[in-house]
C-alpha cells in the first residue's frame, strides 16, 4: 500500500457515529520519496487499525509522481555549490497542490526539519484538533528554501540530533497525533493518564511475577488499597520529574499535597547532602 490515497477506507458505521458526534475523520497527507518505509510503519498498531477503520484518513504519497522530466528527479545540485544535493521546489509545490485540489486545501503544511520548533506534547494535541495537514519529508543535504518559505506553514523538529530523513520524524509526529485523535486508542483513560499529558514523567510500572530474580514489587501496588496506589504513583512521578527533568516542574499542575511531597524531597536530598559531606577530603570514587 505505497499510496493510502488509492485505498481509502469505504464509508461504514464508524463514519456515520462520527459525524453524529461532529467527528469527522482525521486526514493526513505524507509526503515522501521513500512511500513503502512510511506505509509499512502506518500499518500495524493502533494507527493501522484507525485506518482500517476510517477513524484516520492517511495518505502516502510518492514525491516522484509529481515530477514532470522521464527520469523523476527530485534533486538537484546546491546553488553556490557545496557538497551533496537539494530537494527541488516544484515537486513538492506540485504535490500539495494536488493533495489541495483532490482532498481539500490543509489546515497546515508541516515540514520536518532539526531547524525547525521542537516539538511538544502541547504541539501534538494542537495538530490533532486539525482536521486535515500534510507532512513533507526532505532528504539529501536540504530542502530548497522556497519550501520553507512559501509552501510549509510550520517547521518542526523532533529533537537535537539529525537522522538521514524526514520520514522518521514525520512517523514520529503522525504517530504522537494520531493517537490523540478520538477513538485511535481504545482506552481514552490511557491518553489521558499519560506521561505529558499530566506534565509529569510516568510513574513505574511492574506485572508478574511478584518477585522477579530476587526484585520485588513494590508492595503497595498488590495491596488492593486503591487511593494508597493512586497517591503512590502520584508521588514517584513526581519523584522522577524531580529527579530527571526537574525544568518540567515548573509547568505542571502541581496541587498543595505534591507540593508539599516535592519540599519533602528536597529538603532530604539537601539535608542527606550536608549529613555525608566531608569538606576535609575530597570526595571518593562512586560515592553519591
Ligand atoms: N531532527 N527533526 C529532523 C531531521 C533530517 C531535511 C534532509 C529532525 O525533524 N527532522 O533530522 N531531518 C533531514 C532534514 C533534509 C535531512
Amino acid at each position: 500500500m505505497a499510496n493510502g490515497a488509492a485505498e481509502a477506507a469505504p464509508r461504514g458505521i464508524r463514519d456515520e457515529a462520527r459525524l453524529e458526534a461532529d467527528q469527522a475523520v482525521m486526514k493526513i497527507d505524507i509526503v515522501t520519496i521513500f512511500p513503502e518505509m512510511v506505509g509499512a510503519a502506518l500499518a500495524p498498531g493502533v494507527i493501522g487499525r484507525a485506518r482500517q477503520a476510517g477513524v484516520l484518513d492517511i495518505a502516502v504519497h510518492d514525491l516522484r509522481d509529481f515530477t514532470t522530466d522521464r527520469h523523476r528527479v527530485v534533486d538537484d545540485m546546491p546553488y553556490g555549490g557545496g557538497p551533496g544535493m537539494v530537494l527541488k521546489p516544484e515537486p513538492l509545490f506540485a504535490a500539495v497542490e494536488t493533495i489541495a485540489a483532490q482532498r481539500g486545501r490543509p489546515d497546515a503544511v508541516l515540514l520536518m526539519s532539526p531547524a525547525g520548533r521542537p516539538l511538544t506534547q502541547a504541539d501534538a494535541r494542537h495538530f490533532a484538533q486539525l482536521r486535515h495537514f500534510v507532512v513533507l519529508c526532505g532528504r539529501y543535504e536540504g530542502i530548497d528554501e522556497r519550501v520553507r518559505a512559501h509552501l510549509a506553514t510550520e517547521e518542526i523538529s523532533i529533537g537535537d540530533y539529525v537522522v538521514s530523513g524526514g520520514e522518521l520524524p514525520a512517523l514520529v509526529v503522525v504517530d504522537a497525533v494520531g493517537r490523540l485523535v478520538p477513538g485511535v486508542v481504545g482506552d481514552e483513560q490511557s491518553v489521558e493518564a499519560d506521561s505529558f499529558t499530566q506534565g509529569l514523567l510516568d510513574f513505574p510500572h511492574y506485572t508478574r511475577p511478584a518477585e522477579y530474580r530476587g526484585h520485588r514489587v513494590p508492595e503497595v501496588l498488590t495491596s488492593g488499597h486503591h487511593e494508597e496506589i493512586r497517591a503512590w504513583r502520584r508521588r514517584e512521578a513526581l519523584r522522577r520529574t524531580a529527579e530527571r527533568r526537574p525544568e518540567l516542574l515548573a509547568s505542571a499542575e502541581l496541587d498543595a499535597g505534591d507540593r508539599r511531597f516535592l519540599n519533602e524531597l528536597k529538603i532530604g536530598v539537601s539535608a542527606s547532602a550536608e549529613a555525608t559531606a566531608d569538606t576535609s577530603a575530597p570526595p571518593k570514587k562512586g560515592s553519591e
